[in-house]
């Protein structure tokens, strides 16, 4: 059976990720693909016991060391990887609200070395596509509800985004985040349907990080 494909979202805070990832799915339901239950999924997923204690982190009710967060962050996906692989393996798209790669931009943004934080996800299921949604960090700043949580200030966001150009690489699609959100849906489009048509029709294994 052709397995589904992965698709991730990613980029800095308040760019547009949670709304297009929204849209994304909208789109592909519309199109009859098949798609994983409950979609858009999103890391950190906060229902798990390591996603409760993450937010707490993040809604700054506690303090953990770096490393401690970067590794509680990856065991939050890996406490998923099985049951991503099970939804691709059934032949359902599954669509992320971030992946792997924030977990790097943050931690590396705060010091922690690119290496050791590479490590950390090493294996897990690698996306068909990356979505990068790009807007500058004053656009950002300027949208409605920036800086409710940890990391949402501007110099941070700007050390996560020079990580983020660091992680760009093979499958990665970088869209125009600024404008109006049907016409960034558009621009989304064109860069995750190709892929969907394309994994659907090749009935291959899934990857791996970071190959
Ligand atoms: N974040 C998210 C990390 O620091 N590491 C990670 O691995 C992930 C997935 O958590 F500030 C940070 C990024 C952001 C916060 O916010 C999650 P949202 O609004 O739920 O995406």
């Amino acid at each position: 059976m052709p397995r589904g494909t992965l698709i991730v979202f990613e980029g800095l805070d308040r760019c547009g990720k949670t709304t297009q990832t929204r849209l994304c799915v909208e789109g592909l339901s519309r199109t009859g693909v098949k798609l994983a239950a409950g979609l858009p999924w999103r890391f950190p997923d906060r229902t798990t016991p390591i996603g409760e204690v993450l937010n707490t982190y993040l809604t700054s009710k506690t303090e953990l060391g770096d490393e401690a967060a970067h590794l509680l962050f990856s065991a939050n996906r890996w406490e998923k990887a099985a049951t991503i692989r099970e939804a691709l393996g059934r032949g359902e798209t599954v669509v992320y609200d971030r992946y792997a790669y924030s977990g790097v931009a943050y931690s590396v943004a705060k010091g922690l070395g690119m290496e050791w934080c590479l490590a950390a996800d090493e294996g897990l299921p690698r996306p068909d596509v990356v979505v990068f949604l790009e807007v500058g960090v004053d656009e950002a700043r300027g949208r409605e509800g920036f800086g409710g949580e940890r990391f949402e200030e501007a110099e941070t966001q700007k050390r996560v985004g020079a990580v983020f150009d660091r992680l760009k690489g093979e499958g990665w699609s970088v869209v125009e985040g600024s404008g109006r959100m049907e016409e960034v849906a558009e621009r989304v489009k064109a860069v995750v349907w190709p892929v969907v048509q394309a994994v659907t029709g090749r009935d291959d294994e899934v990857g791996e990080l970071w190959g």
